[in-house]
């Protein structure tokens, strides 16, 4: 039976172009096979079948318009499948004229209702705190422990949300607290027991504590100049030391290995820790922050400079969490596009209650509750302290974190006090230990453990005669051993077991302790602690003591590392825990297979002139990653990321094509179902549609950009943004994605200042490729024609992907429409278009004067006319270079002088550029569509009269001509500053400038656009 195919519902689009036929009459295909690929001036989409057959007949042909219902294909159908004129959801107008009709009827037929406006009873306000019927308030406490007693607390909470549902609904509007009260979040009768050796545990940590102070105190005993930190370690050990004896499997044959950001200023405790597993040695640790030498030690988590050990930078504060959290939604994408097994693994983030103050710590905590991310954990380690001085001197930031966490849907495990507290707290029969507890803020607490067990005794418990009366058989001793639940291994633990058990939420462990824990006088909860990295004779002797460190006075003094024999009970403890847990921690490590690049051809009809049709280099990239989709090694491997700008981009047609990822698949039918670019999301979609969230895309794109080394497959991130929110909105992330040796591109789309017309000031990027080339390790492109896109992207894919280039790249993408020629037959062309710039054209009608042009982006275009201006009107000839990257040519160029003057007895090289320009006549006018800076930059490597045009200044809402004569880019400016150039040279007479500048009513009096 012969079905037709037709053009199915495009919104808005009418007469749209058929680029490419896909398919061969009397071929069998799929339901769902593309079958010719359609693009309107805005994006490229391709029409799959609805019907699985053999071709009959093809109803069109490349070049053709089509528009909705218009028939592409005859097909035999293969079964009974209805054509896609049948299965296709009705469309809008007709659901509208539906859903109208039906609405009238309704409102016809339904009968009049009064409604009744129920009074509202009055709004129960909290006067005061203060119990006005205690008898009553016991009642109704006996009856939920009866409760819980009976039925368990899931039923105990359920009367109680169905008892502020109720009182709602009365009209009484209780004021809502996140907060329980400030005690532990495991009650102690439901903390899980560790069955690790306390005591040797202990001995280890003690001996990691003294390892890791030493490092820095002799780091700065030597090079006081160099820092470090002995406080945020000192405060964190415990916390780190559970992990590693019992929580964090690593990564080996048999397993992907949990995922640790480590608390950048803790690193002096890895590093103490790995001496002690026997990965470092001592002249390693004494070469702590001495990393010019081979075998340094980086003063925080840098993969860049310790790429077998760290595996994620974390010492800009705030990043550490923002990126854990994408990382965690990432793995949970990997697992369900299929792309990974699920074993169980973890993220874990180590945070300071100081780091939580910056925005970013907190800005995607809603997604990692949204996505129900139960593979992650975070633990604040809240020493009450930053470098300053107190987080919250007035407050509590426990408590403040605590509402924050669970309003956004998180678990939350609150550890505040250790075991030593276990009894007190059962003893405290009226309430007023947690009564006092809660009163206390930070700035007391921390006041607290910098003086002794009698300031605590008179300020804490002596504030009411209950808990005074409490304390009262405990010596200041005792007191003063109450332990905080953070260096407790023991609560410690039971939060771990408890977090990673955890299902359907992250989990944020909020710790108390203390800051410079065991560092005494001068180091112990005190504001200057942070910055404390030199500990005198009498503080290290503390330190010993206080830790039991078996060092003599002597070995003290002279501040030796402590390492027991590789038989001792603690080595072997140490090691056989890790062994357990499957290797060591942190350890960078790639078993990563990599990607083939796609052939050479792929891209073959990018290489072609697209003759009178017009396009903008985004859609052309567009155009290529939906062949990329059809290369079966590349197209699984790509991971689109975008912040809610597909459209902006073309892109919706990848919705429907590979789909949004979706952790719980699409729940609703969308609007616009039935488009063919309809909003699809799926559990195993591809794209990562991030909303309006840049930093969230980008630590989006690290984790893919990453997944070689922390999920061993290699992916291919392609992040597409508004090119003036990408380096100057994520500078840092930017920065960290380098650091973590990502690989991927970065496509700055709508970008130059002039070409992105309308959008004015806060939108128009001039400088992003300045910003670029700022960062060692990513390569920057600004390509005007499709084919220079195509070799530069092909390059890409297969340095990064292939050849495991540690690189990324950034490529600058317009949405100026215009033709593209054919690529250039010469030979070099390719080779120039990777070094950074090739010629294009040549006007040599006259042979008598000549001027060289460099032009990149679209501007090149303002040139290339410029040049045929010149040579028709002025008889003047000139060479057209088409600059793909002055941010390439300059490292050229950077590193060619920098051999010359190293080798003053050898040959002199060349830089490219003087390659390309050095033989050719007259001077040199470059342009951009960037800051002059651009182009500038490779004015010292060309022997020869330079001078550039850029878009120097603030960018204005206008349109692409005029915003062009404003920055002087244009052609006429072109045309106008060659003259001058050349009069300036003394190649011609300065009557032709002057003449141009009358011509082309250029105002010599308008100030610098700089000024304006
Ligand atoms: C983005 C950023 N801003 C500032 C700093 C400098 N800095 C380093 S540590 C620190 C205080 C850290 O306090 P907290 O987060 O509480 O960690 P702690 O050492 O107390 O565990 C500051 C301000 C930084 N590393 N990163
Ligand atoms: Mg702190």
């Amino acid at each position: 039976m012969t079905e037709k195919l037709l053009v199915p519902d495009i919104g808005d689009f009418e007469n749209v172009e058929v680029i490419e036929l896909l398919v061969k009459e009397g071929q069998e295909i799929k339901k769902n096979d593309p079958v010719v690929t359609i693009e309107s001036d805005k994006s490229s989409v391709e029409i799959p079948s609805t019907i699985s057959g053999k071709i009959e007949s093809i109803k069109v042909k490349i070049g053709d318009k089509v528009s909705k219902g218009d028939l592409l294909l005859n097909i035999s159908s293969s079964n009974q499948e209805t054509s896609l004129s049948k299965v296709i959801p009705k469309d809008t107008e007709n659901l509208i004229a539906e859903a109208e009709n039906s609405l009238k009827k309704n409102q016809k037929e339904k009968p009049q209702t009064k409604i009744i406006e129920k009074e509202k009873s009055q709004i129960i306000q909290v006067l005061k705190e203060g119990d006005i019927d205690p008898l009553e308030t016991n009642e109704w406490l006996e009856s939920l422990s009866a409760v819980i007693d009976q039925d368990g607390n899931q039923r105990a909470h359920y009367l109680i949300k169905e008892l502020i549902n109720k009182a709602y609904m009365e009209g009484a509007n209780i004021p809502y607290t996140q907060n329980t009260p400030y005690i532990n979040t495991i009650p102690v009768n439901n903390e899980k027991k560790s069955n690790g050796d306390q005591n040797i545990e202990r001995r280890i940590r003690s001996l990691i504590r003294w390892n890791a102070a030493a490092m820095v105190v002799r780091a700065n005993k030597k090079f006081p100049e160099l820092g470090g930190h002995i406080g945020t370690f000192a405060s964190a050990a415990t916390l780190y030391d559970v992990g590693m004896n019992h929580f964090w499997r690593a990564k080996n044959n048999n397993f992907g290995g949990d995922l640790i950001y480590f608390q950048g200023h803790s690193a002096p405790g890895m590093y103490a820790r790995a001496f002690l597993e026997g990965r470092l040695n001592e002249k390693q640790l004494d070469s702590f922050r001495q990393e010019v030498n081979p075998g340094g030690l980086s003063s925080y988590p840098h993969p860049w400079l310790m790429p077998n050990f760290w595996q994620f930078p974390t010492v800009s504060m705030g990043l550490g969490p923002m990126l854990a959290i994408y990382q965690a939604r990432y793995m949970k994408y990997l697992i369900n596009r299929g792309l990974i097994k699920d074993e169980g693994r973890k993220v874990w983030a180590f945070l300071g209650d100081g780091e939580m103050d910056e925005p970013e710590s907190l800005g995607a905590i809603g997604l990692a509750a949204r996505e129900k991310l139960d593979n992650l954990i975070f633990v604040v380690n809240c020493n009450l302290q930053r470098l300053d001085g107190p987080v919250r001197g007035n407050g509590k930031i426990i408590q403040e974190l605590e509402g924050i966490f669970r309003g956004a849907g998180w678990n939350v495990i609150k550890v505040i006090w250790g075991s030593y507290w276990d009894s007190l707290l059962a003893n405290d029969k009226t309430g007023h230990l947690v009564k006092t507890m809660n009163e206390t803020v930070d700035g007391e607490y921390q006041a607290m453990k910098a003086r002794d067990g009698a300031y605590v005794r008179e300020k804490f418990f002596g504030k009411y005669p209950e808990t005074k009366e409490l304390v009262s058989s405990l010596s200041d001793k005792d007191i003063w051993r109450l332990n905080r639940g953070g260096h407790d291994p023991h609560k410690v633990f039971a939060a771990y077991d408890k977090a990673s058990k955890n299902i359907g939420s992250p989990t944020v462990v909020i710790a108390k302790t203390i800051k410079g824990y065991g560092m005494g006088k001068t180091g112990e909860s005190v504001n200057t602690t942070h910055q404390t990295k030199k500990l005198d004779i009498d503080d290290l002797m503390y330190y010993r003591d206080r830790f039991d460190v078996p060092l003599t006075d002597k070995q003290v003094q002279n501040i030796e590392y402590y390492k027991p024999d590789q038989n001792s009970s603690e080595i072997k403890y140490i090691k056989e825990r890790r062994l357990q847990l499957g290797g060591f921690i942190p350890e960078r490590t790639t078993y990563a297979k990599p990607i083939k690049a796609p052939p050479k051809n792929i891209f073959d009809n990018m290489k072609e002139s697209t003759g009178k049709k017009e396009m903008s280099t985004t859609m052309a990239l567009v155009r290529m990653l939906t062949n990329l989709l059809r290369d079966k090694n590349v197209a699984p491997r790509l991971v689109p990321i975008i912040p809610d700008e597909a459209r902006t981009f073309g892109m919706e047609g990848f919705f429907q094509k590979i789909g949004i990822y979706a952790h719980e698949g699409q729940k609703y039918e969308p609007e616009d179902s039935a488009q063919l670019s309809s909003y699809k999301e799926e559990k195993s979609g591809q794209v990562l549609e991030e909303g309006i969230n840049e930093a969230g895309a980008m630590s989006s794109w690290i984790a893919a950009g990453t997944s070689y080394t922390n999920h061993d497959i290699e992916m291919i991130p392609i992040y597409l943004f508004y090119s003036m929110f990408g380096f100057q909105r994520i500078g840092d992330l930017a920065w960290a994605g380098a650091d973590s040796q990502s690989r991927g591109f970065l496509i700055g789309a709508t970008a130059g200042r002039t070409t992105l017309a309308g959008e004015g000031l806060q939108h128009q990027d001039g400088h992003s490729h300045l910003l670029a080339s700022t960062i060692p390790n990513c390569i920057s492109y600004d390509p005007t024609f499709h084919y220079e896109l195509a070799v530069i992207f092909r390059d890409g894919l297969k340095r990064m992907h292939e050849k495991k280039e540690n690189v990324f790249y950034y490529i600058t993408t317009m949405n100026e429409n215009y033709p593209h020629p054919d690529m250039p037959k010469d030979k070099s062309c390719e080779e120039g278009i990777l070094k950074g710039m090739y010629k294009i054209r040549e006007f040599n009608k006259y042979k008598k004067t000549k001027i060289q042009f460099l032009g990149s982006g679209t501007i090149l275009r303002e040139m290339i006319d410029g040049a045929e201006i010149l040579q028709n009107e002025y008889q003047i000839d000139s060479e057209v270079w088409s600059v793909t990257s002055f941010n390439e040519l300059r490292r050229d160029g950077l590193e060619i002088e920098r051999y010359n003057l190293l080798n003053p007895d050898k040959e002199a090289k060349k830089s490219y550029v003087e390659k390309c320009l050095g033989k050719t006549e007259g001077p040199i006018l470059a342009a951009s569509d960037y800051m002059r800076m651009n182009s500038d930059q490779i004015r010292p490597y060309v022997n020869k009269s330079f001078y550039s045009l850029g878009t120097d200044g603030f960018g204005r809402s206008d349109t692409r001509k005029n915003l062009r004569r404003f920055f002087e880019v244009d052609k006429e400016h072109v045309v106008t500053y060659g003259l001058s150039v050349l009069a300036k040279e003394q190649l011609i007479a300065s009557k032709y400038a002057k003449e141009a500048i009358e011509k082309y009513k250029i105002d010599i009096n308008k100030p610098m656009p700089t000024k304006l």
